[in-house]
């Protein structure tokens, strides 16, 4: 019992914050703020960017003035790559990170051994939000490498004292092996990976819901209510939500508490929030939906300042905690799909699909231009296999629910089981063969 006081320990000393009130939480981020533009003051980048929009980092006063420093955005880290953004020398850069990005260069960012203290204890907090307990057994199917799931995961874990297995993604066969054989209660991965980890459970005719798993912390693509309420039933577990990115940090910006279930709650205290109009950058008050901008108040290596993250969301009042809860985010703006005037996200079209319960959780959506107008093709596989008379009855149904739900037209094929490549981390939920212009 004494190794597991002495594991635990460092958390316990962060988690203050759950009980800090708001006036003492907001004294806490306006500190730390002050600190963060400092630090950001450090790269030419950002110092550029103050002097441009006349903000003398001394004359910082309050959480308000904010709104007075120019947004950060990929575009920065763009130009700035690889290391541009850094503000401490490369020596007390100990770990480096990149998001693939979907054009060009990918996103870098680095750590320092505090920046990798501080993320493990959040992602401590996270674990022990969503349910899991030191001592628990956490598989880990986020991959490893660049990509701040997998190694985000496993120092968090270790930290809080899991035993983890660090699986990285891939070899599904392997994924359900490890899972029957280790037995572990908590696992980390996509959502999307997770279905086809269920999958193989019914191909190796084993039964997913007898095994040992008891949370999975699920995020790193948008996913929809329709697709926890399968993962659950399915798998006989809590699918919680877990959020984050790599410029802020990676996962542990915020995390969905498995005893309210009730959207992801931001470490405000390390990450402090802010809606904007994506259109023209105006703030929103909290509630309004809009882009979720994030400003690092603790961070060494890569201060961030007012990050246009282009995920969609709207903050809502924390529940029991001075800390502001998020609710799922509906889509990035990059994915925002305009069908004939109408702005479709993903998202909309997979609980939509959700409808019809003999329509299974896999889908693609093709967007074409064949002539001036846009249309989308949404490919959809059938629970089971079906003759196609069957499938054809099957997919008017879902063309009727979609204009129902989300108010486009949209020719549904519907194909049989298994037709669907699986990812093995983020989907890549739709083709876009339009022309480029
Ligand atoms: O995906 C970090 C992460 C790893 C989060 C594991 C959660 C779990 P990036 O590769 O930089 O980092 O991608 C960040 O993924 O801006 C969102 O668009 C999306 N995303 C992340 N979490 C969620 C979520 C990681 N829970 C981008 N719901 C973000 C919806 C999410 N989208």
């Amino acid at each position: 019992m004494a190794g597991q006081d002495v594991r635990a320990a460092p958390l316990d000393r962060s988690e203050s914050i759950e009980s800090a009130s708001l006036d003492e939480l907001r004294a806490l981020q306006l500190k730390r703020l002050k600190q963060a533009i400092k630090g950001a003051a450090l790269v030419p980048q950002y110092r550029k960017k103050f002097t441009a929009a006349g903000v003398v980092p001394e004359d910082f006063k309050s959480l308000n003035d904010l709104k007075a420093l120019p947004f950060t955005t990929k575009e920065d880290f763009r130009q700035n790559y690889p290391f541009g953004m850094f503000a401490v020398p490369m020596s007390d850069v100990v770990r480096i990170h990149a998001s693939s990005g979907t054009t060009g260069k990918p996103t870098v960012v680095g750590y320092t051994r505090g920046d990798i203290e501080l993320w493990s204890a959040l992602m401590a907090r996270s674990i022990r939000a969503a349910g899991g307990r030191p001592g628990d057994k956490m598989h880990i199917a986020y991959g490893y490498g660049l990509f701040t799931g997998g190694l985000g995961f496993h120092y968090g874990a270790e930290y809080f004292g899991c035993t983890v297995i660090p699986v990285s993604g891939g070899f599904t066969e392997r994924q359900v092996q490890l899972i029957v054989d280790f037995k572990p209660d908590l696992i980390a991965v996509t959502p999307s990976y997770l279905l086809a980890i269920a999958d193989e459970f019914d191909r190796q005719g084993i039964d997913a819901r007898q095994s040992s798993l008891r949370i999975a912390l699920c995020g790193a693509e948008p996913w929809t209510e329709a697709i926890r309420a399968e993962i659950e039933r399915r798998m006989n577990l809590q699918a919680l939500n877990v959020y984050g990115l790599s410029e802020v940090i990676g996962p542990g910006v915020a995390q969905e508490y498995g005893a309210t279930k009730d959207g992801l709650t931001i470490w405000e205290d390390h990450f402090f929030p802010e809606i904007i109009d994506p259109e023209t950058g105006e703030v929103l008050p909290d509630g309004s939906e809009g882009e979720l901008v994030l400003t690092a108040l603790t961070k060494e290596a890569m201060p961030v300042i007012r990050y246009r993250t282009r995920d969609l969301t709207r903050l809502l009042p924390g529940n029991g905690r001075a800390m502001r809860r998020m609710e799922r985010i509906k889509g990035r703006s990059d994915d925002m799909l305009i069908i004939r005037g109408v702005n479709v996200f993903p998202s909309q079209i997979e609980a939509a699909l959700a409808g019809e319960e003999a329509l299974a959780p896999h889908y693609i959506l093709e967007v074409t231009r064949p002539d001036r107008l846009d249309e989308l093709e949404v490919v959809v596989e059938t629970r089971t296999a079906l003759r196609p008379d069957a499938a054809m009855v099957l997919a008017d149904r879902a063309v009727h629910l979609i204009k129902a739900h989300v108010g486009v037209t949209t020719t549904v094929r519907a194909v049989a089981p298994g037709t669907i490549e699986r990812s093995q981390g983020k989907a890549k939920r739709v083709i876009d063969k339009r022309p480029r212009t």
